[in-house]
C-alpha cells in the first residue's frame, strides 16, 4: 500500500479569491475542503471540484484543482461522467441546498442509490442566496422570505434521512463554524470508497436571518462526544431526525457496499481513459463528429 503524504494547505490556493459576502459561511467549507484534499494526499492534477449554480457552486473558482462550474442541479451528472470516464480522479461535489436538495434532486437520488464513488459537500444556508433570499427545500417552516412572504408552508427536506434511505454508504452534517470537524468529516468522506454526503450549516449572513451562527452555537453537539456509532441503518436514520434544541454533529451513518464501479466488470481493467479504444478510429470520429 502506498505511504499517505500529507499536502500543506497552500497547495490548493488558486489565483482567484473568493467574493462571497463578509461572514459567509462557505469560506470555511472551501479551506475545509482544501485542508481535507491535503490530509488525504490528492494533488491538484488528482482532484477535480464540480458544481451547479449559487453562490456555493461558485468554490470550484476559488481552488487550485480540476474545476466544472457547470449548470443549475447538473453538477451530480457532470461529475458522474467525469468519474466514471476517469475513475482515477478524486471527484468531489460541491454546491448548494437549492441546487442540489431542488432542481438537482433527481440526480442525487440515482448517484447515491448507485453509491458511487464521490463525495457530495453541500453548502446548506437554508435560503437561495445568489439569487437574493427564496425559500429553498430546507427552509423552516414559517420562515418568511422573498417568495414567502407569509411565511414558509412548506416542510423542509431532510438531506441526511433522504440520504441513508437512498443508499448513502458515509453519511454526515458539519458547520462552518467548526473548522476542525469539519476537516475531519469532509476528509472521511473523501476517504470513503462509495458516495459521502456532507451536508454542512453554511449560514448565508445576508439573507437567512434565522438561521445563523448563534442559532446553529446554541444547538449543535458532536456524535463523537457520546461515542456515537454510525453503522446501524435504522439507528441512523432516527437520528437523521434529530432537531430543536439539540442538532447532532458528525458521521451519522457509515456502511462498507459495493460500489458501482465494482460492479462494472468494464473498470475492473483500471480507469476507462487509460484503456484502449475498442472501436475502429474512423468509427471513433464519426462519433465524435457526430456529437460535437
Ligand atoms: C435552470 C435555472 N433555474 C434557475 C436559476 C436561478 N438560480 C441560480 S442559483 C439559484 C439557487 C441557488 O441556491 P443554492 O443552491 O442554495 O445556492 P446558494 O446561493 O444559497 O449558495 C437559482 C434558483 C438558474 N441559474 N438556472
Ligand atoms: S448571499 Fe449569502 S450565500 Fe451568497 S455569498 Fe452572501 S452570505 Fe454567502
Ligand atoms: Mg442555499
Amino acid at each position: 500500500m502506498a505511504t499517505l503524504i500529507e499536502l500543506p494547505l497552500d497547495t490548493y490556493k488558486g489565483p482567484v479569491s473568493p467574493d462571497w459576502c463578509p461572514g459567509c459561511g462557505d469560506y470555511g467549507v472551501l479551506r475545509s475542503v482544501q485542508e481535507a484534499a491535503g490530509k488525504n494526499g490528492v494533488a491538484p492534477k488528482d482532484l477535480l471540484i464540480v458544481s451547479g449554480i449559487g453562490c456555493s457552486s461558485n468554490l470550484p473558482g476559488f481552488i487550485h484543482a480540476y474545476g466544472i462550474h457547470s449548470l443549475h442541479g447538473r453538477a451530480v451528472p457532470v461529475a458522474t461522467g467525469a468519474h466514471l470516464a476517469n475513475t482515477d480522479l478524486k471527484v468531489v461535489i460541491t454546491g448548494g441546498d437549492g441546487d442540489g436538495y431542488g432542481i438537482g434532486i433527481g440526480h442525487l437520488l440515482h448517484a447515491m442509490r448507485r453509491n458511487l464513488d464521490v463525495t457530495y459537500v453541500v453548502m446548506d444556508n437554508q435560503i437561495y442566496g445568489l439569487t437574493t433570499g427564496q425559500a429553498s427545500p430546507t427552509t423552516s417552516k414559517g420562515h418568511v422570505t422573498k417568495s414567502t412572504p407569509v411565511g414558509n408552508a412548506e416542510t423542509p427536506l431532510n438531506p441526511l434521512a433522504l440520504a441513508i434511505a437512498s443508499g448513502a454508504t458515509y453519511v454526515a452534517r458539519g458547520f462552518s463554524g467548526e473548522a476542525k470537524l469539519l476537516t475531519d468529516l469532509i476528509a472521511g468522506g473523501i476517504a470513503h470508497k462509495g458516495f459521502a454526503l456532507i451536508d454542512v450549516f453554511s449560514p448565508c449572513v445576508t439573507y437567512n436571518k434565522i438561521n445563523t451562527y448563534p442559532f446553529f452555537k446554541e444547538r449543535v453537539y458532536k456524535l463523537e462526544d457520546e461515542n456515537w456509532e454510525p453503522s446501524d441503518f435504522h439507528k441512523s436514520l432516527t437520528k437523521a431526525y434529530e432537531w430543536g434544541d439539540r442538532i447532532p454533529l458528525g458521521v451519522i451513518y457509515k456502511t462498507d457496499q459495493p460500489t458501482y464501479e465494482d460492479s462494472e466488470a468494464i473498470f475492473k481493467k483500471g480507469a476507462l481513459v487509460k484503456q484502449p479504444l475498442e472501436i475502429d478510429k474512423k468509427i471513433f470520429n464519426e462519433l465524435i463528429e457526430e456529437m460535437v
